[in-house]
């Protein structure tokens, strides 16, 4: 290898690095990075429970989500919810969600959504639970979902905080 060689190699080397400034909870697959995976707590006898995450594709072509399975869950699809005449509907995703080549597809709150359903026990909030998302190319990725208090909105909600502050560990709740 030629000194010119050896140079090109090593920008090429810290550029990769550089250019991917992946955070510790984000799970990168193929293109995608998935990141902020979460769900809530559920109230006792609950049969179903949401799955929210944000999903970026970072190559040059589509990637489409097919399918979620837990081990928690006797089944679970991916959802859109929708309002119609006032009406919120929720349906599973037949064909897909599609991620489109440099865009972020958010799961969130009301709009689309895994659906875990026929829960074998409830989720607890501060338990991560283990999620498999199947994508058309990237194929099977294993996410935890970070369980946050019953009426959370968004990631980083109580259970988060909590974990914030080592020093109100032992408090009871
Ligand atoms: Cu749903």
């Amino acid at each position: 290898m030629n000194t010119l060689s050896r140079l090109f190699a090593l920008s090429a080397l810290s550029a990769v690095v550089i250019a991917a400034p992946v955070r510790a909870d984000d799970i990168k697959a193929g293109d995608l990075v998935i990141s902020q995976a979460w769900s809530r707590a559920t109230p006792s006898g609950a049969k179903v429970a949401g799955g929210f995450l944000t999903i970026e594709n970072k190559g040059a072509a589509p990637d489409k989500l097919v399918g979620v399975s837990a081990e928690i869950a006797g089944k679970a699809d991916v959802h859109e919810m929708t309002t119609e005449n006032g009406v919120m509907k929720m349906r599973p995703l037949d064909k897909g969600l599609v991620v489109e080549p440099g865009k972020t597809v958010k799961l969130a709150p009301g709009g689309y959504h895994l659906m875990l359903q026929d829960l074998k026990g409830p989720l607890k909030q501060g338990e991560k639970v283990p999620v498999t998302l199947e994508f058309e190319k990237a194929g099977k990725v294993v996410v935890s979902l970070d369980v946050q208090g019953v009426g959370a909105q968004a990631p980083g909600g109580g259970g988060t905080m909590m974990k914030k502050m080592p020093d109100h560990s032992g408090m009871k709740m």
